[in-house]
């Protein structure tokens, strides 16, 4: 059975205006629910030592202090505890993968810019990249695929990925764009920046060969960093999906029929809700 992690406790938190918002997680749960979908609490509670696994040591409480530099990413009290939540979803996802069902993860603060010890782009914790150290913690030997499919380039994950023994990782995102980086592949990273305007079919015909150039590294296990801010209306990137694509990229990494497991990352539309409920219809 495939399962969906969700904790309402931390949908509440983010600055007036901010796009990374409440709504997100909210309108999205109830649109799973009526779906026929029933999210569960995440059964495992992340802690210090599995944010240790990849974050420098002082990175937890710079979070809780708010004693971080970036202007897009909110400082606010108990952010730390907050974090830690929306990694347990991801920590449960990558469980229950494992454990042989396709798992999502419907939390915020998402996570693929965060760094060693770098807050960035409304991330905190380095939500994937952590469970993917804590599956490998447990499987030294287990092979992970990151596949990242937020229009933004997933900076932070690469950073802590790169040169990393039993893990590739691939991230599609709009180029030139926030982070800035991602332009070309290097080592276990494969980067495909697309130019602005790029429809579906286009993404499509990109995503796949992408797809396949992880695959040849023979992954156990797809680690997914699911962006939805590719979409056609998106309020703060260019690319041009539909709803349709986001099934398209679900159903592609289930046809491998691999364990796998999703994160939420980006996705500001007011439509992010039917776009994931498309995304799972593929995924699961
Ligand atoms: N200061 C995610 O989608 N925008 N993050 C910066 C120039 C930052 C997006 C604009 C966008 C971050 C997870
Ligand atoms: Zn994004």
């Amino acid at each position: 059975m495939a399962k969906v992690f969700c904790d309402l406790k931390t949908a509440h938190y983010g600055a007036p205006g901010h796009p990374e918002a409440p709504f997100r997680v909210r309108r999205t749960h109830e649109r799973l629910l009526a779906a026929g979908l029933t999210p569960e609490l995440p059964p495992v509670r992340a802690d210090a030592p599995d944010v240790a696994l990849l974050h420098g040591a002082g990175h937890l409480a710079s979070i809780a202090s708010g004693t971080f530099a970036d202007p897009d990413t909110c400082a606010q009290p108990g952010m730390d505890a907050i974090a830690l939540i929306s990694l347990s979803g991801a920590l449960s996802a990558a469980d229950t993968a494992l454990a042989g069902d396709p798992a999502f993860s419907l939390m915020r603060p998402p996570g693929h810019h965060a760094g060693k010890d770098r807050v960035a782009g409304f991330c905190y914790l380095n939500n994937v990249a952590l469970a993917c150290a804590r599956l490998q913690k447990k499987k030294p030997a287990l092979k992970i695929a990151i596949v990242d499919f937020d229009v933004h380039h997933g900076d932070g994950t690469q950073s802590l990925v790169m040169g990393r023994e039993n893990t590739a990782f691939v991230s599609l995102h709009q180029f030139p764009l926030y982070p800035g980086t991602g332009r070309e592949s290097r080592s276990n990273c494969v980067n495909v920046p697309l130019p602005e305007g790029t429809d579906g079919d286009r993404y499509l015909l990109a995503f796949e060969p992408a797809l396949e150039a992880v695959l040849a590294s023979k992954p156990d296990l797809l680690a997914v960093s699911a962006g939805f801010d590719a979409y056609k209306e998106d309020p703060i990137a260019g690319l041009k999906l539909d709803r349709a694509t986001f099934r398209d990229i679900g159903a592609l990494l289930a046809s491998t029929r691999l364990p796998r497991f999703a994160v939420l990352e980006g996705g500001y539309s007011e439509d992010l809700p039917m776009l994931v409920e498309s995304f799972l219809d593929g995924f699961f």
